[in-house]
């Protein structure tokens, strides 16, 4: 095993449990054919055939044990029973065990056809976790509109922060060749509820835009249609000027905005379900509105007014920084806020969790909650550009459960950030959950066994943004390592311990962006000569002789400010703000004292210990599970986490000794001193790191 299937792994149940689920999975009826439909009776075929060792036949009418699917459009049988499909919208199926024409049976139904293959989903699921399937009455439907993997891969299939090999798609053999992967790769992202996805880089390259490309991505979008999956594009903001040599990308340029209208038609016409554009402009040296002196919303609405007519939407990010001067945290708030309102109500702005940049703990964007008028979306960062890569174990649950809970404020206590990205908070047009993905052309797809998890955890979250993070790690592990308590308890407990671990042994109490240059793997907290004042780790830790952290109070950049009174109150008050987000927000004396009694310094080295002494026991949990576990799969996992210590140790020792440069303080009794001097740490060079932007 090499870990291909991903969580649709339908390895034959237990003898005992199988023969429980045979009678209530005899047949599948299925009324009405689509392509949809039919993938969604493919799937339970193999799904039921693999797990229960017996493939369902095709039934014509009712018998008992029968799995009826489909929608009352497509169903006599279905339309008969006046289901209570209303309120679950265009996406939502139900599961139910009932009775028809005197027969007990299953029927998954939905009003479109897709709810039906997510509710085929669900059954398996069911199967797949072990749950009882005799008596079902389920009931669901997403809470987020889009639901998005964001793919950051180039045209030469390079992906960039890619840990996973190269790009899925292979726009050499494209269009000819239908490379059964992205079947594949449809089938998971189906099963967890993804409903679009962005084929390359938001630095993109405006290549994608021509009929060379767009027959390629034509073949894509007909693969994963059937699978409810819509593709958009990233677009280049000067598109026009690159390919039609116009002299201007101007948004009010009446030949620019006819270029991009005729674009968006002649996009429509290979995709006519084509979802529209994701747009990185003026960020980090991309082309876009501000060039010309035009502003974010200008340029989104005018690329909103070309894809309206198609019923496209413009995501436009809201990743923006530059040489201001400003503290980098407040930028993005700073030039999107007075924007609220600006907005055609097909653009969605879409926002990185934390202000800075996918650290591995951050406190919310401000931006959540701080403009009611514009539609706001979520995005998560699913590969682990400042998490290690591939190599660590880090389940993203744990991160995104918090982000998603946090709550802003801004309406009074319960505005979470999960009530803004729902839409329940301001009820704009759309909602929006991206994630980055994390695949590539690895025959395990995600450059680590475990992080599958994070991949499959995305599309929970972004389903229901109030979905519990212990849910859907226990969910995943059973589904992907089997249901064997021996297995599957001590497999959640690493994966719900391991964000806690990694912030422990890279960024403990609130130091953030500590990294080293461009790769973002390993520690480089003491670099300080990049020409970008923040793009230094110093200018985000801010360590001397006397103290450390990032003032954001009123005394320091104030960025505080940008969060609602009661937001900036707790985070602004050393004794409310908390261990987690202290060096965020406050600049303290290395002889600070915190709750737990400890002086900042002790308890820095600590934190730092304690992560890999975390890893360690990672490590022997996962050692007490060979034989259990399929060797193939479980030597890689022992070996990877083999590499997290290392590296975890490095890590540790690398901080601790450039930190006590600075603090000049000894270390806590007890404590191991770092393996080697600073110096040795400085002159590390460049470990093997893949997926930069310039390789
Ligand atoms: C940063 C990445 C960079 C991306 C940028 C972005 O380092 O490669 O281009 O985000 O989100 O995290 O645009």
């Amino acid at each position: 095993e090499d870990g291909y299937e991903l969580w649709l792994r339908y390895h034959a149940a237990e003898p005992a449990a199988a023969a429980g689920y045979r009678p209530a999975a005899t047949a599948i009826l299925q009324q009405g054919d689509s392509p949809t439909l039919d993938v969604a009776r493919a799937e339970l075929e193999r799904g039921i055939g693999g797990l229960l060792g017996r493939t369902p036949p095709r039934a014509t009418a009712p018998i008992n044990g029968a799995i009826v699917i489909g929608t009352p459009a497509s169903s006599p049988l279905i339309a008969r029973l006046n289901l209570p499909l209303q309120p679950l919208g265009r996406e939502g199926y139900l599961v139910r065990s009932m009775a028809l024409d005197g027969r007990r049976v299953t029927v998954i139904a939905g009003n479109s056809d897709v709810g039906v293959l997510y509710g085929a989903f669900r059954l398996l699921r069911l199967i797949q976790t072990g749950q009882p399937i005799e008596r079902l009455n389920l009931a669901d439907s997403p809470h987020v509109e889009l639901r998005m993997l964001d793919h950051w891969d180039n045209l030469d299939r390079h992906v960039v922060r890619g840990y996973a090999g190269l790009s899925l798609w292979d726009w050499q053999t494209l269009p000819r060749f239908a490379d059964p992967r992205y079947t594949d790769y449809a089938r998971a992202n189906a099963s967890i509820g993804i409903n679009g996805v962005v084929l390359n880089n938001v630095n993109s390259n405006a290549d994608i835009l021509t009929p060379h490309f767009l027959e390629k991505v034509r073949a894509l979008a007909d693969i994963f249609r059937p699978y409810g999956i819509r593709v958009y594009l990233s677009a280049r903001f000067n598109a026009p000027m690159e390919l039609a040599h116009l002299p201007t990308a101007d948004p009010l340029d009446p030949r620019v905005r006819q270029w991009w209208r005729e674009k968006a038609d002649e996009i429509y016409r290979y995709v006519p379900d084509f979802g529209g554009f994701l747009v990185k402009a003026n960020s980090e040296g991309t082309p876009g509105p501000q060039d010309f002196h035009r502003t974010h919303a200008d340029g989104a609405n005018m690329m909103a007014q070309a894809l309206a007519p198609h019923g496209g939407v413009v995501i436009w990010r809201a990743f923006v920084y530059s040489d201001t001067g400003e503290d980098r945290f407040a930028q993005a708030y700073s030039e999107f806020h007075p924007l609220d309102g600006r907005f055609r109500d097909n653009v969605i702005v879409q926002v990185k969790n934390g202000p800075i940049d996918f650290q591995p703990r951050e406190p919310f964007s401000p931006l959540f909650g701080a403009m009611p008028r514009t539609a706001i979306g979520m995005e998560f960062q699913v590969t682990k550009e400042y998490l290690g890569f591939n190599t660590h174990l880090v389940y993203l649950g744990t991160m995104w459960e918090e982000a998603m809970r946090a709550d802003t404020r801004v309406r009074g206590e319960g505005s979470t950030v999960a009530r803004v990205v729902d839409g329940s908070l301001f009820r704009p047009r759309h909602t929006l959950v991206a994630g980055v993905a994390n695949t590539g052309n690895d025959r395990n797809w995600s450059g680590s066994q475990f992080d599958q998890a994070n991949w499959y955890a995305l599309g929970r979250f972004a389903w229901n943004p109030d979905v519990s993070a212990r849910d859907v790690a226990e969910e995943w592990t059973r589904m992907t390592w089997g249901n064997d308590p021996a297995i599957v308890t001590p497999i959640v407990a690493m994966m719900m311990g391991s964000h806690q671990a990694v912030v422990d042994y890279m960024t403990p109490l609130g130091l953030h962006h500590l990294m080293a240059t461009g790769h973002h793997y390993g520690p480089g907290p003491w670099v300080n000569d990049l020409e970008r004042r923040d793009w230094n780790p110093t200018y985000f830790h801010n360590g001397d002789r006397q103290g450390i952290g990032f003032d954001r109070t009123a005394r320091g950049s104030n960025a505080l400010a940008q969060y609602a009174p009661e937001v900036a109150a707790r985070f602004g008050n050393l004794s409310t703000v908390g261990d987690d987000y202290l060096l965020w927000f406050h600049h303290v004396p290395w002889t600070y004292r915190l709750d737990t009694g400890r002086t900042v310094w002790d308890e820095l080295v600590l934190r730092y210990t304690r992560g890999v002494d975390e890893v360690r026991a990672m490590r022997r949990t996962w050692a007490g599970l060979s034989g259990r576990i399929d060797p193939q799969r479980h030597a890689q996992v022992a070996a990877f986490l083999a590499i997290q210590e290392d590296e975890a140790q490095w890590w540790r020792d690398a901080c601790i000794a450039y930190f006590q440069s600075l603090s000049g303080l000894p270390l806590p009794a007890g404590v191991a001193p770092p393996a080697h001097d600073l110096a040795y740490y400085e002159a590390i060079r460049n470990p093997y790191a893949p997926g930069r932007d310039q390789p």
